[in-house]
């Protein structure tokens, strides 16, 4: 797609413009080079703007009912309490074809169609760490242009959620009442960070099963989720079929909200997520440019093969890889023409 200059992204996105905000989160997620610099002259430019927005993440198995959820509370905010939503995704999982986006389509229709709503598929190219750096810039343009909150969903498939939780204020768990043992086949990991747990699709036969799950999840939650900031968290039934608890909801996060301002926690908790951001882009980086050495690159499938078979032990390969990186170039190109 065709660039604009760096300043058309920069007042299109200040402007709330969703068309540019739209191009400006493509630049972002581009892998190209040249396109990088451009992307992080637009988000300099946009972050004095940030921070002002709700960060709210939403993990839950496949099928929960995130998105469904999403519409029906992204409503309600837009139709009863005048806000703004825009709600972005990480799916490491899913191929940009795949049946989630056409999924968010259909079950995001509502909110789709609203003109104070931004829906944002997640880039699917990439490993986590990619795709997690691509959401959080995608999240600060979304503020830079004036988004009053900002929602991120994710599938439950272990490592993402934790990467929600590193760029959000408030964790909200979405499950549905199953049989047996409800503490048994839920992650203790993902328990500990959760400030709320919601169970979902509380309706018709299902109101029962729910408020048991529910009751499970309240005497098991202390266990897993010692208070942070002061924060106990919390348990609740909800149907986005229904409506039923969804404006109960909200007011749990405007609780939160409140709570943690007063107490500072939340300042200490974006403070800490910045520097950890930082931490992960020098690895990541690190990586990327350790991986473009040529005669890494050239060396790496040997040595892969070496250990695969036994040939040659995992440490012995990485200081091999290691002294490849270090040693001087004399091929007369620069690392970045590789
Ligand atoms: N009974 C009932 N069904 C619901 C409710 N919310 C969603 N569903 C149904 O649950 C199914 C899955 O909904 P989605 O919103 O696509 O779930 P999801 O968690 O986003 O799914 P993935 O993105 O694929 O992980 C759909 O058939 C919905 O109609 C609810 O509150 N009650
Ligand atoms: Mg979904």
């Amino acid at each position: 797609m065709k660039r604009l200059a760096a300043r058309q992204y920069i007042d299109g996105v200040l402007a709330g413009n969703r068309v540019v905000l739209a191009r400006a989160i493509t630049l972002v997620e581009s892998e190209l080079e040249r396109d990088r610099e451009l992307a992080c002259q637009v988000l300099d430019a946009c972050l004095p703007h940030t921070g002002r927005t709700r960060r709210i993440g939403v993990a839950g198995p496949p099928g929960a009912g995130k998105s469904t959820f999403l519409d029906r509370i992204g409503m309600h905010l837009i139709e009863e309490r005048g806000e703004s939503v825009a709600v972005l995704s990480i799916d490491p999982s899913s191929p940009v074809s795949g049946g989630s986006i056409l999924g968010d389509k259909t079950r995001m229709q509502r909110l789709a169609a609203q003109e104070r709503a931004f829906l944002r598929p997640s880039p699917a190219r990439g490993h986590l760490g990619g795709v997690a750096r691509r959401t959080r810039e995608a999240m600060l343009l979304v503020e830079a242009a004036g988004f009053e909150n900002v929602w991120i969903e994710t599938v439950g498939v272990g490592q993402s959620e934790i990467a929600v939780r590193s760029m959000t204020d408030f964790f909200l768990l979405l499950l549905i009442p199953g049989a047996g043992d409800e503490l048994q086949g839920m992650k203790r990991g993902i328990l500990e960070m959760t400030d709320l747990v919601a169970i979902h699709k509380a309706d018709g036969d299902n109101v029962g099963r729910a408020e048991l799950a529910r009751k499970a999840y309240e005497s098991g939650l202390h266990l897993f989720r010692p208070p942070a900031g002061g924060w106990l968290p919390r348990t609740i039934s909800c149907s986005s079929l229904t409506g039923e608890n969804i404006p109960a909801i909200w007011e749990i996060i405007l609780e939160h909200q409140r709570q943690q301002t007063a107490s500072g926690a939340g300042a200490e908790q974006r403070r800490r997520q910045s520097l950890d951001w930082m931490k992960a882009e020098v690895q990541e980086m690190m990586e990327a440019e350790f991986r473009r050495h040529p005669r890494v690159a050239a060396a790496l499938p040997g040595l892969e093969r070496q250990v695969l078979d036994g040939a040659c032990t995992a440490t012995h390969a990485a200081r091999r890889l290691l002294e490849l990186f270090h040693e001087p170039q004399r091929d007369g190109h620069s690392r970045k023409d590789q």
